[in-house]
């Protein structure tokens, strides 16, 4: 089994950032070697602070909505793989546009539809910070973007629809998080999830089964793309419309405490029936 989860909202509390609840079930997979993938908005150089924080240093994660991907040794491929490791021996993968690119198309765009909106990077770091409660440090990593621009929305549903289909046309995507509006090229969380599924078969020669947890409407790809759905009540007030196969699991509680919630259930209904049928 693989675990996808998303981070903020999810496997992190919305509005403290923290896990603690959850961290009783980290310790537990790990034990049993069921890899933990953060699958989330943040970006590289978050996830290097948060996975040293979180244990998941052998993982590999899936960071700006599925436009940065980093394999730690353990699932790098000698012929697949041609990028050298960075130091600390990860290989990161960004399978869409740059940030240059994406931020001139957003500057271009404004000007011709005339819409209202304030980009990440267009905010003081102390705007920033007052948004988000991240201390500067975090935010500072937050702004290092590489393949997504975060947008706040100054304007109306309309403006909003005009600009999506203006984006799409030039090939980006719009998606949303659980404060911003997320702007990158022709990827999703989904998307990078069964790339990685890829790997693992590549490399291990079976097919995984897998997990993902969510609470935002950008996690509705990622929920799409798993054997076994969770859906984390969240606490930002969008709805997120989820068309699985697999039946979704609704958790009662919101962030790190549904996380253990969802897991908990998981593990009871699809490892530890396993275990019995073994026996
Ligand atoms: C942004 O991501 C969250 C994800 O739900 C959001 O849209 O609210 C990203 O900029 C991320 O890099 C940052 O850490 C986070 C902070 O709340 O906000
Ligand atoms: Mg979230
Ligand atoms: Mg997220």
């Amino acid at each position: 089994w693989l675990v996808f989860t998303d981070l903020d909202g999810t496997l992190l509390d919305h509005d403290s950032y923290t896990w603690q609840p959850a961290a009783a079930w980290l310790t537990r997979l790990a034990e049993a070697d069921v890899a933990v993938i953060p699958t989330t908005s943040k970006t590289r150089e978050e996830l290097l602070a948060l996975r040293d924080e979180l244990g998941l240093t052998a993982t590999p994660f899936i960071a700006e909505n599925g436009a940065v991907i980093g394999l730690p040794a353990r699932w790098q491929h000698a012929r697949l793989d041609r990028d050298p490791a960075a130091p600390g021996g990860l290989i990161v993968k960004t399978p869409s546009l740059d940030i240059g690119f994406i931020r001139r198309r957003l500057d271009v765009l404004r000007e011709r539809l005339g819409v209202r909106f304030r980009s990440m990077a267009e905010l003081s770091l102390e705007t920033l910070c007052e948004l988000t409660s991240l201390s500067a440090d975090k935010a500072r990593q937050a702004l290092a973007r590489e393949g997504s621009e975060p947008l706040i929305w100054d304007d109306d549903e309309a403006a909003l629809a005009r600009f999506r289909r203006a984006l799409e046309s030039d090939g980006l995507r719009l998606t949303r998080g659980g404060r911003f509006w997320h702007v990158m090229g022709a990827v999703d969380k989904g998307q990078s999830l069964r790339w990685l599924v890829e790997r693992y078969t590549a490399l291990r020669g079976v097919r995984p089964a897998t997990v993902g947890l969510g609470d935002g409407p950008n996690d509705i790809s990622l929920l799409e793309a798993v054997d076994h759905p969770i859906l984390v009540r969240g606490k930002h007030g969008a709805t997120v419309n989820v068309a699985t196969e697999a039946p979704l699991f609704r958790t009662r509680q919101p962030g790190p405490d549904g996380w253990a919630e969802g897991i908990a259930d998981w593990w009871q209904t699809c490892m530890d029936a396993t275990s019995e049928d073994k026996t």
